[in-house]
């Protein structure tokens, strides 16, 4: 990485690496492997991407993100408070009675847009929500990102039909193809085969990308910026638990933490020693 504003990113999403990794851990429970997966794309969204701003939060011109895989909590607070949307130190209540932060994505938690995490459904939000911003001629861009698990639940084809049908050209889909899910691989639970020719034939602007390349992945924003009528569906190829080493591909800490203190140090180790 050679680019002053991409290395900045990185360095936020390493940050937020690690408070992932302190979330789940002082919670004992959480989603790690899919957060760590989709950092570096919600760090360039939030930091370079996304029009928005923590000191007026329902500004009607800003963009809208929709965390549809609501279980990646732990990657959306974190960003957030990176952001300044709340205190960093909030993020240790995470799954703690009380606590605004909740183990699925909620709206109650400044910056969070919709409440989220039955799979399939943020997406429906997403096109409703940019659905109002071409009937309003306004000029906000909808973000949704969906898991490849995700990808299997009835509800987000019809979404992406939908998203064809009214021509929403201010909606972008990311989804995060970590290829795990949440007891397995994709490939063994529900092979879905070719998906970029599958959403191409919904009427989508499909383009592929490695997802922890924030260059890559910020280069894909413009194109899909660019898309004529049609909705943007970005293909971003991540590792599940990316940056820890016994997290990544292993479908265990899909939804489990560091297990002891040794776990744990070397999660933030591993991080630490992540290079551009
Ligand atoms: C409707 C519904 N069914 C089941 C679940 C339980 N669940 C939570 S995460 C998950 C796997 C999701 O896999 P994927 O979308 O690939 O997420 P990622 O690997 O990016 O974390 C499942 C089945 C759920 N949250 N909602």
């Amino acid at each position: 990485m050679n680019n002053e504003a991409d290395l900045k990113i990185f360095e936020k999403a390493r940050e937020a690496r690690k408070l992932i990794i302190e979330m789940v851990y002082s919670a004992k429970s959480g989603h790690p492997g899919g957060s760590l997966s989709i950092i570096d794309i919600l760090a360039d969204l939030y930091f370079r991407e996304i029009n928005i701003d923590p000191t007026n939060p329902n500004d009607p011109s800003r963009d809208r993100l929709v965390m549809s895989k609501g279980h990646a909590s732990p990657a959306l607070y974190s960003i957030l408070a990176l952001k300044g949307f709340f205190p960093k130190e909030l993020l240790l209540g995470f799954r703690r009675l009380n606590s605004k932060l909740e183990g699925h994505v909620h709206r109650g938690v400044p910056g969070v847009e919709s409440s989220t995490g039955s799979l399939g459904q943020g997406l429906g939000i997403a096109v409703g929500m940019a659905l109002a911003g071409l009937m309003d001629k306004a000029n906000y861009t909808v973000y949704a990102i969906i898991g490849d698990g995700e990808l299997e639940e009835g509800s987000i084809w019809e979404s992406l039909m939908a998203g064809n049908k009214y021509s929403l050209k201010n909606l972008i889909v990311i989804m995060d193809k970590n290829n795990v899910q949440l007891d397995g691989f994709t490939k063994d639970i529900m092979p879905m085969g070719d998906i970029r020719a599958k959403v191409s034939a919904f009427g989508w602007n499909v383009l592929e990308v490695d997802g922890h390349s924030i260059h890559e992945f910020s280069e894909a924003i413009k194109t899909a910026k660019k898309s004529g009528k049609s909705p943007s569906f970005i293909i971003a190829n991540t590792i599940k638990g990316k940056g820890v080493s016994y997290m990544e591909n292993n479908p265990k800490y899909h939804g489990s933490p560091p297990a002891d203190e040794k776990e744990y140090e070397l999660a933030l180790r591993d991080i630490e020693r992540m290079v551009p």
